[in-house]
C-alpha cells in the first residue's frame, strides 16, 4: 500500500481501538439478587494497544501486517490505588507465553486502558518459561506483593517429554506497580505450587499464605485442597508445613481440585474468600467459582461454606481457549461495593458487582452442600414448605 493509505489505515486502527476502550459498559439485571454481571468483558485481546501488536513503521512494514499477535487477556489481579482500579492482566501472545500488564480505570467496570508498556518482571537465577495469574496483595508490612505462577520445564523427565512442567510460587514486590523487586520463589514441602496467595495481615508476626499442595502440574495426586502455611520472612519465603483449610471432596464442584482466588476481604463477620473449584466430566475439566468464610482470628478455619457454585460460565463465557472455565484472582472492595474480576474460558476478563453485605449474607445463610441426593431433597423440602406458607401469608396465588 502507498504511504498515504498506510497512514490512513494506522489512524483507523488507533480510532477503532479508542472506541473499544472508551465503550461504556452496561450493568445487567441480576438473576439471583447476589451479584450483577456486566454486558461486555472489561478486557480482551483487542484492548491491548495497537502498538504492541503491529509494526507501525512504513519502512519496515509497508503492508501493515500484525507482527506480534495477542491471543487473550484474562486472570487479572486487582487493586485500588489513588481512587482508581488497576488490573494486573495476564496477557498471552500468539506464542503461548504470558506476561503481566497493568490496565487502569476510574469506574472499575469500563474504560480500562493499558499502560504504554507491559510489566518487566525480573527473573530469578533460574528463568521462568511462563508467568501468570498474579494476585496483588497490599500487606500490613507496607509493600504491595505480586504472587504468581512461575512455570518451567520439568528438569527430571526424559528428553522426549516436552510437556511436563513444574509450577512454583513466584513472588515480587512493588510500591507503584511499575518497578518490581523479584524475591526468591516460595519454598514448601509440595513439589508443585500454583494459586499461591498472601494473607494481607501478619499472623503471630509471620507471613501467612494460602497454598495448593499438588503432586503433578495438572493432577493434584495425593495433594490438593486450599492449604495454609506460615513463613518467618518474605525474602526468602519458606514454609515447612501446609495444613488444609478447604479440602477437595467427592461429588462436589471441587472434586478434582480447588484454589484460593484473590486474598480474602476482611468483614466484621469473618474473612470472605473467593475460590475456584474444578470437576471432571466427558467434556473435560469444568472450573467454577465458589465462596466461603474463615474466622477473623483464625483465618485457616472455615466457619461458613455455602453449597455449590457462586459463578459458573454461561453463554459466550463457556467458549474460549480452554472452554467451560471461570477463574478469579482479583477483586476490589470500594466502600460497600465489591467488584469481582472473573475471567472466562482462559480468554477474556469480566466483572461482576455485589456488596459486602450481600456477599456476607450469601456466605453465611446459603445452606451447605448436603452431601447426598436424599439429603439435598430434604434441604429443598424445608425451603418449599416455608415458601408455600409465606406465599399464603402474602396472599400470592401459585401459578
Ligand atoms: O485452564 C484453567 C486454569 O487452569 C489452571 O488453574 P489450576 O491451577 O487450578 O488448575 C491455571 O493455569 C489457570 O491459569 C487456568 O485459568
Amino acid at each position: 500500500m502507498d504511504k498515504i493509505i498506510f497512514e490512513q489505515q494506522v489512524r483507523k486502527l488507533m480510532t477503532e481501538h479508542h472506541h473499544l476502550t472508551s465503550r461504556p459498559n452496561i450493568k445487567l439485571p441480576s438473576r439471583n439478587n447476589v451479584y450483577c454481571r456486566y454486558k461486555y468483558p472489561v478486557l480482551e485481546a483487542s484492548h491491548t494497544p495497537v502498538f504492541w501488536r503491529y509494526d507501525l513503521n512504513y519502512s519496515t512494514n509497508p503492508n501493515l501486517l500484525e507482527r506480534l499477535g495477542v491471543n487473550c487477556v484474562f486472570n487479572s489481579g486487582a487493586i485500588e490505588l489513588n481512587n482508581k482500579v488497576y488490573l494486573m492482566a495476564r496477557v498471552e501472545g500468539f506464542d503461548r507465553k504470558s506476561f503481566f500488564a497493568v490496565a487502569e480505570s476510574d469506574s472499575g467496570v469500563d474504560g480500562f486502558k493499558f499502560w504504554d508498556y507491559p510489566v518487566v518482571m525480573p527473573e530469578t537465577d533460574d528463568p521462568d518459561i511462563n508467568v501468570y495469574d498474579m494476585r496483588l496483595v497490599r500487606h500490613q508490612d507496607g509493600w504491595i506483593y505480586g504472587l504468581f505462577c512461575s512455570e518451567r520445564k520439568d528438569p527430571t523427565v526424559p528428553r522426549e517429554d516436552t510437556s511436563s512442567a513444574t509450577a512454583k510460587g513466584g513472588i515480587a514486590r512493588t510500591k507503584d506497580l511499575k518497578t518490581w523487586e523479584r524475591l526468591p520463589d516460595f519454598v514448601s514441602p509440595s513439589p508443585q505450587q500454583r494459586n499461591l496467595v498472601l494473607h494481607p495481615e501478619f499472623i503471630d508476626g509471620k507471613y501467612a499464605f494460602y497454598t495448593r499442595p499438588q503432586d503433578g502440574f495438572i493432577d493434584t495426586g495425593s495433594g490438593g485442597g486450599i492449604g495454609w502455611a506460615l513463613s518467618e520472612s518474605m525474602n526468602p519465603a519458606v514454609t515447612h508445613e501446609e495444613i488444609i483449610v478447604d479440602d477437595r471432596r467427592y461429588h462436589t464442584i471441587k472434586e478434582v481440585k480447588n484454589g484460593q482466588g484473590p486474598a480474602p476481604i476482611k468483614t466484621k463477620q469473618g474473612w470472605l474468600h473467593l475460590a475456584h473449584g474444578v470437576r471432571n466430566c466427558a467434556a473435560g475439566l469444568r472450573y467454577v467459582l465458589y465462596m466461603f468464610m474463615t474466622a477473623l482470628d483464625q483465618p485457616w478455619k472455615v466457619t461458613h461454606a455455602p453449597g455449590g457454585f457462586f459463578i459458573a460460565p454461561e453463554g459466550d463465557e463457556r467458549i474460549g481457549d480452554v472452554s467451560n472455565v471461570t477463574f478469579a484472582n482479583g477483586w476490589v472492595q470500594r466502600g460497600a461495593e465489591v467488584l469481582m474480576y472473573y475471567a472466562s474460558s482462559d480468554t477474556r476478563q469480566h466483572v461482576a458487582v455485589s456488596t459486602v453485605d450481600k456477599l456476607v449474607d450469601y456466605v453465611v445463610n446459603t445452606p451447605p452442600d448436603a452431601g447426598r441426593s436424599y439429603a439435598c431433597v430434604q434441604q429443598r423440602l424445608k425451603l418449599i414448605e416455608r415458601n408455600l406458607k409465606a406465599l399464603k401469608e402474602m396472599d400470592i396465588p401459585l401459578q
